[in-house]
């Protein structure tokens, strides 16, 4: 169902305004005639239930855009499960129902595609959900990102809330994380070529297999297309974003050392986990609602090289 939301005027809060999508989020945000508030951790840690609240009511934003959670690559969800069930769950559910008692008129909630199950028919169509195992190196966050899926869908149910729940393929861009053991696999490659081609080094060694295939987004792919979704989009059902491009993470490396410019060999450490084997969206839903992404991947992922050279030794988090 579609719902026409205008943004003209509107409060809108974009919660995790420091992360990826929410940086992205906000440079989408200044085109449209709205004023986009944010907080700090420092001023209200979302985990914590009475700051969120006592925020939200203070605030008063009528639009929320929940980009806030505890997020990484492989190695960091399957490391620190209770961090990423826990926080996120906590995230969530406090925003939502803050929301919900602020008398929020529109929220976006984000979840991720390792709510599907690991071995979901491709392309994953949003009806998926549920209907078998997820893959174990994620599933502390999917079952997090499940219930905050749900929630919007339940209190869109009992309470008339137009909370709708967006879900993201892989992302990459501008503002991600290139710490290696929390980052997920684009931003850990550029670093790793990059670092392998500044010292001479030569081989890159990579996790896993490399046979495994996935579709990335480019952020601000994903920004454009929630806020086409905040503006036009009002049902239960989740829904999948996606650019429709896939590449097996062999290939990927490939194409990286290409961008950055590194002739040396990539290795396999196959003592990491690949995770699941396949993950492309089926973005049907959206496109006909009108809306594709713009950025190839190898523009997207020569952008991302320029960023990170620009940013290289800055802490772009501080
Ligand atoms: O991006 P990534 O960490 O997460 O890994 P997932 C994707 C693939 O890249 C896996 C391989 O097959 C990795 O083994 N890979 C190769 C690497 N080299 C590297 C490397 O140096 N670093 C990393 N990180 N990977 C994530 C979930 O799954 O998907 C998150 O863990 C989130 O929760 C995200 O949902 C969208 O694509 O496997």
């Amino acid at each position: 169902m579609t719902g026409a939301y205008s943004l003209a005027g509107k409060k809108v809060y974009v919660a995790g305004h420091t992360g990826m999508v929410g940086g992205a989020l906000l440079r989408r945000l200044a085109g449209e005639s709205c004023t986009v508030v944010t907080a700090t951790r420092a001023e209200v840690d979302l985990r914590h239930q009475a700051a969120v609240f006592d925020w939200m009511r203070r605030v008063r934003p009528q639009c929320v855009i929940v980009a806030a959670a505890t997020v990484g690559g492989i190695l960091a969800n399957s490391t620190r499960p209770a961090e990423f069930l826990y926080d996120n769950l906590s995230i969530g559910s406090n925003l939502i129902e803050a929301a919900r008692v602020a008398g929020v008129e529109k929220l976006l909630y984000l979840g991720s595609t390792c709510i599907y199950p690991r071995l979901a028919p491709q392309p994953i169509a949003e009806e998926s959900l549920l209907t078998g195992p997820l893959e174990p190196t994620n599933e502390w966050y999917g079952i997090a990102k499940i219930a905050g899926l749900k929630l919007c869908a339940a209190y869109r149910r009992q309470y008339g809330c137009d909370f709708i729940a967006a879900q993201p393929t892989n992302l990459y861009g501008a503002g991600d994380n290139f710490n290696l053991t929390t980052a997920h696999v684009i931003p850990a490659l550029m670093a790793k070529i990059h670092a392998a081609k500044s010292s001479n080094a030569p081989a890159v060694e990579l996790w896993g297999t490399g046979t495994p295939l996935r579709e990335f987004l480019h952020v601000d792919d994903l920004a454009d297309a929630l806020v086409f979704l905040v503006t036009r989009y009002s049902d239960e059902m989740h829904i999948n974003i996606g650019s429709g491009e896939e590449i097996s993470i062999g290939d990927l490396a490939s194409t990286l050392a290409e961008v950055i410019g590194f002739g040396g060999a990539l290795r396999y450490d196959r003592g990491k986990p690949d995770g699941t084997p396949r993950k492309l969206v089926d973005s049907t839903r959206l496109r006909s609602m009108g809306w594709r992404a713009s950025t190839s991947l190898r523009d997207g992922l020569a952008r991302t090289y320029a960023w990170y050279l620009r940013h290289l030794g800055v802490d772009i988090r501080a």
